[in-house]
């Protein structure tokens, strides 16, 4: 039998290269998204993509398991030491599926679950309507403070005591400030609820120590690997000491959530490449990598305010800036165009309480994560907010092509240290 290469797809590989080309050219602000080690997209192009391993390890229901157990279970171990928790699932395919099984272990349908809202920052999968958690459980939101932008544990309180929630969700996809694990805690406490933190966002922070880790005060933590942690694409959930006090059974509940409950065979492949995240962030040099995304995002919401930007919340605490574009007058989704015509991938989002609609918000959201892998550092933070400023200020497309040659000689300057 033929087997090609990928050069060979000549139609997809011209895709590839030409998406190379733009991460090469370009700086990736999304604060969602990094680059990842040559060693994690070894892993993840490895044979291992080949096999079935549906069940867990020495419990599957295929047969040729025996590496493929070593490896599941390496990486199971990684992340209980890497977050300091007796037990973790490594098979959700991503943060989605993983929030899901938290659902499918912990509640029946039709109960209550109680998230932040997304509208001030929140995930869909934390109760939103038009997601799976809206449709089959009943949801209550808690915002933020419209006077502080920021969660009031006072309020959620309130809320929680009011709703009485099986489940609460900590954790967000546009909230620049640190969360009150033990606030919350308190709360999940009062009202019997399980407590759940979604870290998906910081878990590198938290990995490095930058930010708490919330391993002493919830039940259950789940997390993109992908994300601050510098891994594949991919999701985990955790049960901690306390969640396992409240239910001894709730380690087994989140495997059956996870296989049977939603997904099929394992990809053992990206498990792999987990693994070696994981031992990556398990490296004394991953704590300086944390240390400098939250300096750097600091160091480029301190110039973009000095620039009139309005940040909420007036400043950040992690490694994302939410900015409200109203008094520049340009609304989320041109500054978006703009700063993609410039070379700075961005994203629009709505901001809490936002007038407009969310595919032209009155916001966007930008981050550090990538840029300081690429080893930026604070003076770059200083001219990428000047080169923001006059695209936003012009909002002229020529403005935008000007800044592009600013922004492909830094990318060269600072080019990924692998061919990608
Ligand atoms: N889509 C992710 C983000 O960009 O924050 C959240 O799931």
């Amino acid at each position: 039998m033929k087997r090609n290469n990928l050069q060979e797809d000549k139609t997809l590989f011209e895709s590839i290269k030409k998406e190379r080309k733009r991460r090469n050219d370009t700086l990736e602000m999304i604060p969602s998204e990094n680059h990842t080690s040559p060693a994690v997209l070894e892993a993840m192009s490895t044979i291992l993509t080949d096999k079935y391993a549906e069940g867990y390890p020495k419990k599957r229901y295929y047969g040729g398991n025996e590496y493929i157990d070593e490896v599941e279970v390496l990486a199971q171990k990684r992340a209980q030491r890497l977050f300091n928790v007796p037990f973790a699932n490594v098979q959700p395919y991503s943060g989605s599926p993983a929030n899901m099984a938290v659902y499918l272990a912990c509640m029946e349908p039709g109960e209550k679950v109680l998230g932040m809202n997304l509208k001030a920052g929140g995930h869909l999968t934390h109760g939103w309507k038009v997601s799976f958690s809206g449709i089959y459980y009943d949801s209550a939101f808690y915002g933020v403070s419209e006077e502080t932008e920021r969660i009031d544990l006072e309020e959620v309180e309130k809320i929680a005591k009011k709703e009485k929630p099986k489940l609460i969700w900590v954790g967000g996809s546009a909230y620049p400030r640190e969360f009150d694990w033990k606030g919350f805690s308190k709360i999940a406490d009062e009202v019997g609820a399980y407590l759940a933190a979604d870290i998906a966002h910081i878990a590198g922070l938290i990995v490095a120590g930058v930010h708490d880790s919330p391993a002493k005060h919830v039940d259950v933590i789940t997390t993109t690997t992908h994300k601050t942690l510098r891994g594949p694409r991919g999701g985990m959930v955790m049960v901690t000491e306390k969640g396992l006090n409240k239910d001894s059974d709730l380690d087994k509940k989140i495997n059956k959530a996870v296989f049977p409950g939603l997904q099929g065979g394992p990809h053992e492949h990206q498990i792999a490449a987990k693994a070696v995240c994981f031992k990556e962030a398990l490296e004394d040099d991953f704590e300086d990598y944390g240390r400098k995304v939250v300096e750097n995002n600091k160091k480029l919401a301190d110039e973009l305010m000095s620039n009139d930007f309005r940040l909420v919340t007036d400043g950040t605490d992690n490694h994302l800036c939410l900015i409200d574009l109203r008094n520049k007058n340009i609304g989320g989704k041109k500054a978006e165009e703009l700063l993609e015509l410039a070379g700075i991938t961005i994203n629009k989002n709505s901001i809490p309480n936002d007038p407009a609609k969310p595919f032209n918000p009155s916001g966007i959201r930008i981050g550090t994560p990538a840029i300081t892998t690429r080893g930026m550092g604070e003076s770059e933070m200083v001219e990428i907010a000047q080169i923001m400023t006059s695209v936003l200020d012009k909002k002229s497309e020529k403005e935008a092509k000007k800044a592009r040659k600013k922004i492909k000689k830094m990318a060269e300057e600072f080019s990924l240290p692998y061919d990608i």
